[in-house]
């Protein structure tokens, strides 16, 4: 007989992934692309396309549908009746408004790429002034949820008033799911200027001046892994059983940290992707100074620290234009390879991001002392390479890929299991190289 398994879904910003885990590990995978498989919603990238390059909004619709329907694909892969339990990640921050009934309010949500809030910042900024970030882990940001509902509130006053229930993308995901109101976990919540780091739960002050009775209209803060409702009828699809319960959502950051293995202190994650992005957890919140960097409450315990450097285009932009191939571009970036354009960019761009980073370290700590790499670039030796000459550590490339949704699918399997992450993780995770400073 199969043993049960743990559904993990990683809704993230140009599609949707549905992971089945199972007690020898992952089974089956599916995955929606917005622009492909739902064109209905208007949205090729994630976004629906507008002029005006601060706006970034999508229709919440278009993640439910995305949703079901990677479950849908799941289970034409793998029998979901074995499903036991299920989690997701949503990509982090955004804002959701919904009305008594629980109807959306505004056709469509500004998500984490919308940059429209810059007054709103200022705003929240000139009246807690660092005390903002001290406490809430991040100075006010463009992409939170905090600053987009100050915006929403202004611009709208009357539909603001409608509004009952302000979620992140998350919880929003998460109250579908289940079918009724759910609450938000302090992973996703540390994205909104609006959590008490110290007390994971909402600053009050800092929510009523962030927008007319914002604090009466969010969620409560769920533990992380705590279970928030159980499947409702309408995802009940492709096999699963309606009435399996929903483990709290999470963000794709800290569930990617999650599916990645974990980092031990003093440790680092380093994904490039899209972007290149570094992770470290952290015992007690240390906040950037410079505001540049966040703070985030970690999707099992503790926090995570991250910054988040645009350059990975730039990079290949640059390795195209001197016409390398991956081989190539990993070879123009050895100690012994000569100076060039490709070799002064990536190693400029490493500095800026270790420079970037040096807030995360514990007191007396020069540098990180083992990094684990994951994304696409990662994949190039030579990257590496100078990853760990820049930064001074060892690297260890990663096996594993779909970590978002394998960090919440790890999260529903502690329920199906009573295995605990550091157990799992131990399980799963697997280093394919390591490569020296
Ligand atoms: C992190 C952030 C992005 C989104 C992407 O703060 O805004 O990484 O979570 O999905």
């Amino acid at each position: 007989m199969k043993s049960g398994l743990a559904i993990g879904i990683d809704a993230s910003t140009q599609g949707v992934k549905a992971l089945a885990l199972g007690a020898e590990g992952v089974e089956a995978l599916a995955t929606v692309n917005f622009g492909a498989d739902l064109p209905q919603f208007g949205a090729p990238e994630g976004f629906v396309p507008n002029t005006r390059r601060e706006v970034r909004e999508a229709d919440p619709r278009m993640w439910e549908e995305g949703v079901r329907l990677a479950l849908r694909r799941l289970g034409e892969r793998i029998d979901l009746s074995r499903a036991e339990a299920l989690s997701g990640a949503a990509q982090q921050h955004g804002l959701v408004c919904t009305d008594a009934d629980g109807q959306l309010v505004f056709p469509l949500a500004p998500i984490w790429m919308d940059s429209s809030t810059d007054e709103e910042c200022r705003e929240l900024d000139a009246r807690f002034g660092p005390s903002l970030r001290e406490r809430t882990g991040s100075a006010a940001a463009l992409r939170f949820t905090g600053p987009q509902a100050r915006r929403r509130a202004k611009i709208d006053s009357e539909g603001w008033r409608r509004t009952a229930h302000v979620h992140c993308v998350a919880s929003w995901l998460n109250t579908r799911l289940v079918g009724a109101e759910a609450p938000v976990d302090p992973a996703s919540a540390s994205g909104q200027n609006l959590l008490d780091l110290s007390t994971l739960d909402w600053a009050e002050d800092i929510a009523a001046f962030t927008a007319p009775g914002l604090p009466e209209r969010l969620p409560s803060v769920a533990k992380p892994l705590s279970v928030s409702g159980t499947l409702s009828q309408g995802f009940a699809v492709g096999g699963l059983r309606a009435g399996i319960p929903v483990v709290v959502w999470s963000g794709d950051n800290p569930d990617s940290l999650l599916g990645m293995g974990g980092a031990g202190p003093g440790e680092a994650i380093v994904s490039l992707g899209t972007s290149d992005t570094v992770f470290a957890p952290m015992d007690v919140p240390r906040t950037d100074p410079s505001g540049f960097g966040n703070v985030f409450c970690g999707a099992d315990c503790g926090y995570l620290a991250l910054v988040c450097l645009e350059g990975a285009l730039e990079r290949d932009r640059i390795r195209r234009e001197a016409g390398l191939d991956w081989d190539g571009f990993g070879a123009a970036l050895t100690k012994e390879a000569p100076d060039s354009p490709v070799k002064t960019f990536c190693e400029s761009h490493f500095a800026d991001l270790r420079r970037r980073t040096q807030w995360m370290l514990a007191e007396g700590a020069t540098g990180f002392s083992k990094i684990a790499a994951t994304g696409g670039g990662a994949k190039s030796d030579g990257l590496l390479g100078l990853l760990a000459r820049i930064f001074e550590a060892p690297v260890e490339r990663l096996a594993a890929t779909e970590t978002v949704a394998l960090g919440a699918a790890m999260r529903a399997w502690t329920l199906v299991s009573g295995e605990s992450i550091a157990t799992i993780q131990a399980r799963l995770r697997r280093v394919t190289a390591v490569i020296g400073a």
